[in-house]
């Protein structure tokens, strides 16, 4: 209910700590429907960052052990925004302490851990929530409007890709990223999942793909240092996959695209019609309709920031664009009206096992240089 309030516990002082904070700290001013999230704890390994972070955004406690933070009586929802090789053990002992939880994407570092977690919320009862926050893109939640509207037809084409350019850098931001153990896989799980959850999303879901990964850099310095780390993940990865509608998908994904700052981008083809996005242009969405009349047809550029786009309203007029951060304000909200309302939100542990299984079929394919089916 708006203005009772539920109480959170963020777990994580990095890049999404960061981006989560902002949004609690400002998802019920712009959203006055969304019950008030009250910013209880923040907890991270290195308690000076996590008080840094509490002083910027008003974390009213700072607790260095996740155990005791999840466990915490005067919490409701814990937010797992720490490395994958955390996803499992801190959301199920969240949900065992009977919290809601957040997880950061992808779920899991592999399909028996996300199960794990799914098992875990249900047999707890709390509600559960994947931060895959371009779902909440208001370009993007239109073109899923556009295609409950039919406008596309019948789809044949799902074409994805998610580029960045950092991994051609000497140094890393984030080391973890590179080791198997605490990340699960590189560009596949990092940013693949993004894609394969907008697939999901917008044109339906996988049934099978054959698959390519490469490390190119196998070393790499660390932020700050002269330490070399080796890396045991993949750098960048290629798949094809067929839907269950019958629709062909490709996906390409790499940290090794200079000019690529952060481009994940998707173009689907139906018979009536195309849409496109990229990421770089957040605000923007493709659209192109055969039922215009030949001789008037071309891609035409929808501007989603008017009153009738999703979530658009409640920021500025029609033309004052949206950034980045938005989408995870606008999924963060969305987590938060459907715990107000007793609902289970989308895309919830179910979806990120779905996800998951992608990512499972795609690495078994790497190794066995055969189509795999996705585990259903
Ligand atoms: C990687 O650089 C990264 O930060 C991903 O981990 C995020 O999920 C993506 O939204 C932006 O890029």
């Amino acid at each position: 209910m708006p203005g009772e309030g539920i109480s959170v516990a963020l777990i994580g002082t990095g890049f999404m700590g960061r981006a989560h904070s902002h949004a609690y700290r400002n998802v019920a001013s712009m959203f006055p429907e969304c019950p008030r999230p009250r910013l209880k704890l923040i907890c991270g390994r290195d308690r000076g960052r996590a008080e840094a972070l509490a002083a910027r955004f008003g974390w009213e406690e700072v607790s260095t052990s996740w155990e005791e933070a999840v466990r915490h009586a005067g919490v409701d929802l814990v937010d797992v925004s720490v490395p994958g090789a955390l996803h499992a053990p801190v959301s199920i002992a969240a949900a065992r302490a009977g919290k809601h939880v957040l997880c950061e994407k992808p779920l899991a570092n592999s399909l028996e851990e996300a199960r794990a977690m799914l098992a875990a919320v249900r047999q707890a009862g709390v509600r559960h929530m994947v931060q895959f926050n371009y779902r909440r893109v208001p370009a993007v939640a239109l073109a899923r409007q556009m295609l409950d509207e039919g406008q596309l037809g019948t789809l044949y084409h799902y074409r994805a890709r998610y580029l960045q350019e950092w991994g051609v850098h000497p140094q890393v931001r984030a080391p973890w990223k590179l080791d198997k153990e605490q990340a699960g896989s590189g560009a596949l799980g990092d940013l693949g999942s993004h894609m394969i959850d907008l697939c999901r999303y917008l044109a339906g879901e996988i049934r099978e793909v054959t698959g390519m990964t490469e490390t190119f850099v196998k070393e790499r310095q660390a932020t700050g240092g002269s330490a070399t780390v080796r890396v045991t993940v993949d750098d960048a990865a290629l798949f094809l996959a067929r839907l269950d509608n019958g629709a062909l998908a490709s996906f390409e994904t790499t940290r090794l695209a200079p000019g690529r700052k952060n481009h994940n981008f998707f173009e689907i083809n139906g018979s009536r019609g195309s849409l496109y996005f990229d990421l770089e242009r957040l605000n923007e969405l493709n659209f192109y309709s055969l039922d215009d009349p030949p001789g008037r047809r071309g891609f035409r550029n929808l501007l989603a920031t008017a009153p009738q786009h999703p979530y658009a309203a409640s920021w500025w007029p029609d033309g004052h664009l949206l950034g980045w951060e938005h989408s995870h304000t606008h999924a963060i909200r969305d987590f938060l009206v459907a715990i107000g309302q007793g609902q289970l939100p989308r895309p919830n542990f179910e979806d990120g096992v779905k996800c998951q299984a992608v990512l499972d079929a795609v690495a078994r394919s790497v190794a066995s240089r055969r189509w795999e089916a996705v585990d259903g």
